[in-house]
């Protein structure tokens, strides 16, 4: 099912591309940073390696799947092939390692919800997080890279959304908005529903990487560099593609009633996945599909209060599109 768009875009879109290309190529992180991203991997995989033989370490979230912007933290899963280890135990010995190095502010959080080691590194100045055997992440990461690779259009729009929303004030978990990955997702989405589509549906192909993790199959397309040129047949411009995201889910998207899923590539009903009322803290006001653990819905963070919010910020950002003479002034203020 394509949506219909509410409104005509207006005529003069495509001179809006050159400045949100400016603001993309702007928070693209450097080369130098990568290269110190790796140094630090180094240090930390000589130290776990000692402790642990078969350990292995993994960069997940933004700073390996393509979404990270410049100067961000570095998310880092410790992979220990025993499933039954006591994670507590692990970190509190992996603080204790690390701090004998010249790592700073080492410090092991084993009580939140992700129980991690958190640390920053003088040398290269990076900061880091550090969990356990988190693996559905590593290969959620995976999944978001292979994607990017297929068409640019996917990074410039996410980086232009996640950018609007950390200036909107809309990326705050614990303030029941949505997380970067959420919004990577939901950009996904938009470019597998576009007409003709920019992106395909990895998961709904033949399958040519696949792994067990924690009781779920992940499996899918990834050889993405025969994907080149998918989206070619749609010429939209970056600037008509932000157009058309806030114009979906301003006035498009049926929150009764939808859940968006890049699993599918489309979307699927919420009485499909008995998501239809509050069960616990999960509301299912706005439902986003994770694409491996398909019980787990992205939106369950939002509350009643902060649908309103992040549906009125939708509604801001589709008539600034619409209408502001200098939207990528306007789009970005901060709130
Ligand atoms: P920033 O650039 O730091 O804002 P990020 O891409 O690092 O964004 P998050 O901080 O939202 O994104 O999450 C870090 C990674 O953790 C991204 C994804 O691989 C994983 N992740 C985050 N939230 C979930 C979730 N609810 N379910 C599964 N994996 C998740
Ligand atoms: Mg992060």
């Amino acid at each position: 099912r394509n949506y219909k768009s509410q409104t005509e875009c207006r005529g003069d879109i495509n001179r809006l591309s050159a400045p949100f290309l400016a603001i993309y190529e702007s928070l693209i992180p450097s080369e130098e940073e990568k290269e110190k991203q790796k140094q630090l991997m180094a240090l930390l995989n000589k130290h776990v390696t000692r402790e642990w033989p078969g350990a292995r370490l993994f960069l997940y979230g933004s700073c390996a799947n393509s979404f990270g912007f410049r100067k961000s933290d570095i998310d880092v899963c410790l992979a220990l092939g025993d499933a039954d280890i006591d994670k507590s135990e692990i970190l509190l010995k992996l603080a204790d390692i690390l701090k004998s190095d010249n790592l700073e502010n080492v410090q092991a959080l084993i009580r939140a919800r992700v129980p991690i080691v958190k640390l920053m590194d003088p040398v290269t100045g990076i900061s880091c997080d550090i969990c356990v055997n988190n693996l559905l992440a590593v290969i959620n990461t995976k999944l978001l890279r292979d994607y990017s690779k297929i068409d640019v259009r996917l990074r410039q729009l996410a980086f232009i959304i996640k950018h609007w929303a950390k200036s909107r004030g809309v990326n705050e978990t614990y303030q029941g908005t949505l997380s970067s990955y959420a919004y990577v997702l939901m950009c996904i989405h938009f470019l597998q529903q576009c007409n003709p589509p920019i992106l395909p549906c990895l998961q709904g192909m033949a399958r040519t990487y696949t792994v067990n993790v924690d009781n779920v199959e992940c499996s899918y397309f990834d050889q993405v560099e025969k994907l080149q040129g998918f989206g070619s047949q749609n010429g939209e411009s970056i600037a008509r593609l932000v157009w058309g995201f806030f114009n979906y889910w301003a006035h498009c998207h049926d929150y009764a009633n939808d859940v968006i899923s890049i699993r599918a590539g489309r979307l699927v009903s919420k009485q499909a996945k008995d998501w239809t009322r509050r069960i616990g803290n999960d509301r299912h006001l706005i439902c986003i599909e994770d694409p491996f653990e398909v019980t787990h819905d992205l939106g369950r963070v939002v509350d009643k209060r902060s649908i309103r919010v992040l549906r009125e910020e939708f509604e801001r950002a589709a008539e600034i599109m619409q209408y502001d003479p200098n939207p990528c002034v306007k789009l970005f203020e901060p709130y």
